[in-house]
């Protein structure tokens, strides 16, 4: 049986019930808090909503250019309409999630995966490894610690003429032993460069060619973490998330005339990358306000489950790797497996009854997906809104 993860706190640690709620019936027993007794979420309110941008939408139906991309249906021989390959971005599709990702998707070969990846042949290798059929993937180089190469990445997929369906913003880095904050090409504190700016512009500057696909469920997924809520146990563990009142962000996070933390605090590698989730989750609201209703693509995030085997402990103190798998396996019960995390989010990407907007997703412990609550601060629509136009003047979009 799942341990009950209020049992692991004195109760002085116990989690305050705050936030938003999904529209779950399922409560997960890890999480520390009921999911079930919380208000549904209204993203729809007329309050919330933002200035919309995209009044007009693009066309339905795509001018296809290339021939090797066929559209969007075509009759099969006996006349049933089948389903065009879907044609889906995964960033950080190297290792751990991203990898797994690609390899659920690609298997399925409705999927043809674009791996964007800094390592050309590290992914060549590991997509090789993983047995991922060669005629369902390729790579694409990006980095996201440099905003030049995020847009040099979108003018070569744009010029490969391929359909963009899904865009997966899913890599990131973890630096919890950094005793001094490191920077992106542009200067950016490197977690909240690279996780949370990086993907800020590369979605941005995609959004375009989302709303172009006609393929029938258009995506744009941000990976989201349970560490980025404080409304979970995990969320709780010492050093929190908490972007505070943007200040540091507003400085550019370049630790010189400005704090290298969203908050304007002393510098924390672990804070930076828990902070970094929390754009990433009020971000994928911000896009789904300003432009779902407009668009028709679905905004989403989610929390994979711990999937505590992957690269992203690789900058951990060797005694964290060695008990954080079993602690996670035996104690807390949250430890899910890389290809069990892939499955979860190819489901994200393109199980056709996932077509809500707007909503943070996780799986309970029989694997089921549901619809799960985010943090005050993640869910704070004002905090969202100035964490977009703050992002948009760093990366140079305003
Ligand atoms: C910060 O520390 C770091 O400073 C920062 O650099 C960054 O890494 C950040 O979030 C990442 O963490 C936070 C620190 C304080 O976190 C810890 O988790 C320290 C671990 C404390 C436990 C030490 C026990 C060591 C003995 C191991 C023996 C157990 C074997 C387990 C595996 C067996 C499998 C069969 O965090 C806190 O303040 C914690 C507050 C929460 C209190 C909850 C207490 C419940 C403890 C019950 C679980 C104990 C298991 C520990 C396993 C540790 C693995 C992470
Ligand atoms: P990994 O370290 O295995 O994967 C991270 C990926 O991001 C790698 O492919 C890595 O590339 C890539 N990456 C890092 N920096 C850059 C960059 N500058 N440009 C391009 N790609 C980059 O970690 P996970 O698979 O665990 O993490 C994937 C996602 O899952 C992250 O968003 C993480 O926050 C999230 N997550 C993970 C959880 C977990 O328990 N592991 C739990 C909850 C969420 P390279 O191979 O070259 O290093
Ligand atoms: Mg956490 C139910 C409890 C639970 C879950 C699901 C996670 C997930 N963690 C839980 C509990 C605890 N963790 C407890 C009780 C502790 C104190 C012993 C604890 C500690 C801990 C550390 C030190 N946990 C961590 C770390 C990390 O360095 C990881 C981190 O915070 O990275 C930012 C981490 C994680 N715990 C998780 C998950 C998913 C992580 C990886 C973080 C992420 O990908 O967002």
């Amino acid at each position: 049986m799942a341990l009950q993860a209020t049992s692991l706190l004195p109760s002085a640690f116990s989690i305050p019930k705050e936030g938003k709620s999904g529209s779950s019936s399922k409560d997960s027993t890890l999480f520390g808090v009921s999911f079930s007794d919380h208000l549904k979420a209204d993203f729809n309110s007329s309050g919330l909503r933002c200035k919309r941008e995209f009044n007009q939408r693009v066309g339905a139906v795509r001018a296809q250019t290339v021939t090797a991309t066929p559209s969007v249906t075509r009759s099969a021989p006996e006349g049933k309409k089948t389903l065009r390959k879907g044609s889906v971005v995964v960033t950080g599709a190297s290792s751990g999630l991203g990898l797994a990702t690609a390899k659920a998707l690609a298997e399925t070969g409705k999927w043809h995966v674009i791996m964007a990846c800094r390592d050309f042949l590290k992914t060549e290798r590991a997509a090789k490894s993983a047995g991922i059929p060669k005629e369902n993937y390729t790579i694409m180089h990006l980095d996201l610690a440099s905003l030049d190469s995020v847009r040099q990445f979108v003018d070569n997929f744009k010029q490969s003429g391929r359909p963009l369906d899904v865009l997966v913003c899913n890599a990131a880095v973890y630096l919890p032993t950094a005793k001094e904050p490191t920077f992106t090409a542009e200067g950016f504190e490197l977690s909240v460069g690279t996780n949370h700016l990086g993907h800020f512009l590369l979605s941005r500057l995609l959004l375009e060619d989302l709303q172009k696909s006609d393929y029938p469920s258009r995506r744009l997924i941000i990976v989201g973490s349970i560490t980025g809520n404080t409304n979970t146990l995990a969320g709780n563990v010492p050093p929190k998330a908490n972007l505070g009142d943007l200040r540091g962000l507003a400085g550019g996070l370049n630790g010189l005339n400005s704090s290298a933390m969203i908050d304007g605090g002393g510098f924390d590698g672990a804070k930076a990358y828990k902070d970094s989730k929390v754009c990433n989750m009020l971000t994928m609201q911000e896009f789904h306000r300003r432009f779902h209703e407009d668009t028709g693509i679905v905004f989403a995030s989610l929390y994979p489950g711990c999937i505590a085997t992957t690269g992203l402990f690789r900058e951990h103190i060797p005694l964290f790797r060695l008990l954080f798998p079993p602690f996670q396996k035996y104690i807390t019960k949250g430890y899910v497996s890389e290809d069990e995390a892939g499955k979860r989010l190819a489901q994200v990407v393109s199980d056709p009854s996932l077509t809500k907007s707007g909503v943070y997703w996780s799986w309970n412990k029989d694997s089921a997906s549901f619809e799960n609550q985010l943090s005050q601060e993640a869910s704070d629509a004002e905090k969202a809104r100035k964490v977009w136009e703050v992002s948009e003047k760093l990366v140079g979009l305003a």
